[in-house]
């Protein structure tokens, strides 16, 4: 029995690749998570940004408690069974009026993941909206690998300026339009992407990534994932720690650690040349 979904809903995200909106947070929760990310921003004196934004759960403890909600973790459960490694908490915040935008892509080419198990929880925190540049999706994408190149253009939010070179039909697109504290869910091959936020509010979202421990990371000699549901029998990624506070000094060394390997595989050109700087932020 689904814990969370339906089975017509399970039937539709294995169908077109994704589903949404699913209620995850009241409008109140959500507006406090919102408040706890604006609040940090203020007091470090920027928004996140650089690294900051992947795997947060190992910088602030309000996202390694987000990465356990149990509302989201029973959509999950009824998409990839009872075990579940959380691989990474990504932060993409558009600010009002700004050019920044997501091209179509897939991110089973680039992660290194070996499983098309793998599921993004995307929950916004604020609207998601045609205007605000929500995500769109090519249905039944899923089901095809499609050619890429890597553009590396400023403006583009994924790491490479991954972009698919052709099988995109605008026409097809389905806007994934959200409220605050709902979620939609993607699978790791769909076709994706988002424009610019043409709104006078931010476009704030978190994918939550999620996969079965089953799972191995192709590109890397190691990798790391916190286990957040049920059990982990096969041991392929070290288990991230959950810190005690904010910048808790044994889980920054772990983030600094984990995003260096991480950044080594994702920022590269077909070629193997390292693409983009990395720094770590710290408080
Ligand atoms: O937030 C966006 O606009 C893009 C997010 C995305 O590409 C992802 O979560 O895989």
């Amino acid at each position: 029995m689904p814990r969370r979904l339906t089975e017509a809903q399970v039937a539709q995200y294995r169908r077109d690749g994704f589903y949404f909106p699913v209620p995850v947070f009241s409008p109140e929760e959500a507006l406090d998570l919102r408040k706890r990310l604006e609040t940090f921003e203020s007091g470090q004196g920027h928004v996140l940004q650089g690294t900051q934004r992947l795997k947060t759960n190992l910088l602030l403890p309000w996202v390694d408690r987000l990465i356990r909600t149990p509302q989201i973790l029973d959509a999950v459960e009824d998409l990839i069974g009872p075990d579940i490694l959380c691989w990474s908490a990504q932060f993409w915040t558009k600010e009002p009026k700004t050019v920044d935008y997501v091209s179509w892509h897939q991110d089973h080419q680039y992660w290194g993941l070996d499983s098309a198990e793998v599921v993004t929880a995307w929950i916004a925190l604020s609207p998601a909206t045609i205007e605000s540049g929500c995500m769109r999706m090519q249905p039944g994408s899923h089901l095809v690998q499609l050619p890429h190149r890597d553009l590396f253009e400023k403006t583009n939010m994924l790491s490479r300026g991954q972009t698919i070179t052709e099988g995109i039909d605008e026409a097809r697109a389905v806007n994934v339009i959200l409220a605050p504290g709902e979620m939609s869910l993607h699978q790791v091959r769909i076709a994706h992407a988002s424009t610019s936020n043409r709104s006078d509010d931010r476009r704030i979202g978190i994918s939550i990534r999620y996969m079965p421990p089953q799972t191995r990371q192709q590109l890397a000699e190691w990798d790391s994932a916190a286990l957040v549901r049920g059990e982990d029998r096969y041991g392929h990624f070290v288990h991230e720690p959950s810190p005690e506070r904010e910048f808790d000094p044994p889980c920054v060394e772990f983030h600094r650690k984990t995003l260096t390997n991480l950044v080594s595989f994702l920022y590269k050109d077909a070629a193997g040349e390292q693409k983009a700087e990395y720094r770590v932020e710290e408080a």
